[in-house]
């Protein structure tokens, strides 16, 4: 067998030492112009030539979770995607989406902002049953920041393509229901992955039914830059329609020096932070499935096998 590494922009050498520990007959190599046909490919953002030259690969495995970047390139005919699932970063997410919610529920920043004038005031506490979460996307990462944020006992709203089940989130589901689970939510979290139907789905006209269409909406996006019109955000947040913004991603990354972004007093900036990829706990992710298929199990059934239709 023969495993293919390429990652872009990251550092190949723990990755293709760690499956060569896991596979000690097989060749892994980090994947060069012209390298020999592999089995297998452990990739991010891999370039189109990539793929051309690997008409046989079995296997592409994303070592993250979302595989918007290799949507958009042309793959081998019978290539199967498999994206890492959870592999710690659910709970990184929850992690970071619970910090954000709560630092704006609980007025941290303007705390902060007394401390270091040595004020010493309270504020009046604010009810959650008033800021009620709406998670976009309930998937392996959306499910988990949808329970921890129930467990500190605010209202949460999910919305998904599927109707879910889910103990403590109320579930909305498809396009039809989107303007309800809008209105009904007050901080709203994206954790969708990118497609034609949900790219710029945070712009103007949803942000403005957040909250049942009063003020006083708040914007967690830790999915995809391309899931927020840019634009659109920073007039919301000056004519006072949302409060703030806690951003992960951005149309572009590194987000540039000059975008407006960095300096609002409203907004919160992250550099593509919220959860990383662990490699570990991913390389054992993608040996297990190698060894599945590789024994005959073949890639039907596999959890994280991207369905090319829907497009995640
Ligand atoms: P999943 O595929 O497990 O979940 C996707 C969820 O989105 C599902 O609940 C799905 O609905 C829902 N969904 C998809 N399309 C629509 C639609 N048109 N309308 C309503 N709901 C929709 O993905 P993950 O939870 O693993 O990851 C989500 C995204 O998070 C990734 O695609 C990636 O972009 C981003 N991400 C960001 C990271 C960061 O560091 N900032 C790190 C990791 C991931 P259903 O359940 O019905 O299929
Ligand atoms: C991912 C990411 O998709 O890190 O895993 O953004």
């Amino acid at each position: 067998m023969h495993i293919t590494v390429c990652l872009t922009d990251l550092k190949p050498d723990a990755w293709v030492s760690g499956l060569q520990h896991e596979f000690p007959e097989a060749h892994v190599s980090v994947w060069q112009p012209g390298a020999p046909p592999a089995d297998h490919a452990v990739v991010w953002s891999p370039p189109q030539r990539m793929l051309d030259e690997q008409p046989g690969l079995r296997g592409l495995f994303n070592i993250g979770a979302g595989v918007d970047a290799l949507l958009k390139l042309r793959m081998p005919l019978h290539t199967r995607i498999v994206r890492v699932e959870d592999a710690g970063m659910a709970v990184q997410m929850a992690e970071y989406v619970c910090h954000a919610l709560i630092r704006h529920f609980r007025e941290f920043d303007a705390y902060e902002v007394d401390a270091r004038q040595g004020s010493w005031g309270y504020r009046a506490p604010r009810l959650r049953s008033q800021f009620p979460v709406g998670v976009m996307g309930l998937g392996v990462l959306g499910e988990r920041v949808a329970k921890a944020v129930a467990q500190f006992d605010f209202p949460v709203n999910g919305w998904s393509r599927s109707p879910k089940d889910i103990a403590g989130i109320r579930s909305f589901a498809g396009h039809q229901s989107l303007d309800a689970f809008l209105a009904e939510s007050r901080v709203l979290v994206c954790l969708l992955p990118v497609t034609p139907d949900t790219r710029g789905i945070l712009r103007r006209e949803t942000l403005t039914k957040l909250n049942g269409g009063a003020p006083g909406g708040y914007v967690i996006n830790v999915a995809r830059g391309a899931h927020l019109v840019e634009a659109d955000l920073i007039p919301l947040l000056d004519a006072g329609q949302l409060d703030g913004a806690t951003l992960d991603v951005f149309e572009t990354e590194p987000l540039p020096a000059d975008h407006p972004f960095w300096r609002h007093p409203k907004i919160t900036v992250t550099p593509h932070a919220s959860a990383r990829t662990l490699r570990e706990e991913s390389i054992a992710q993608i040996v297990s499935k190698i060894r599945a298929v590789e024994g005959g199990a073949g890639f039907d059934g596999m959890a994280g096998v991207v369905d090319l239709e829907r497009g995640y």
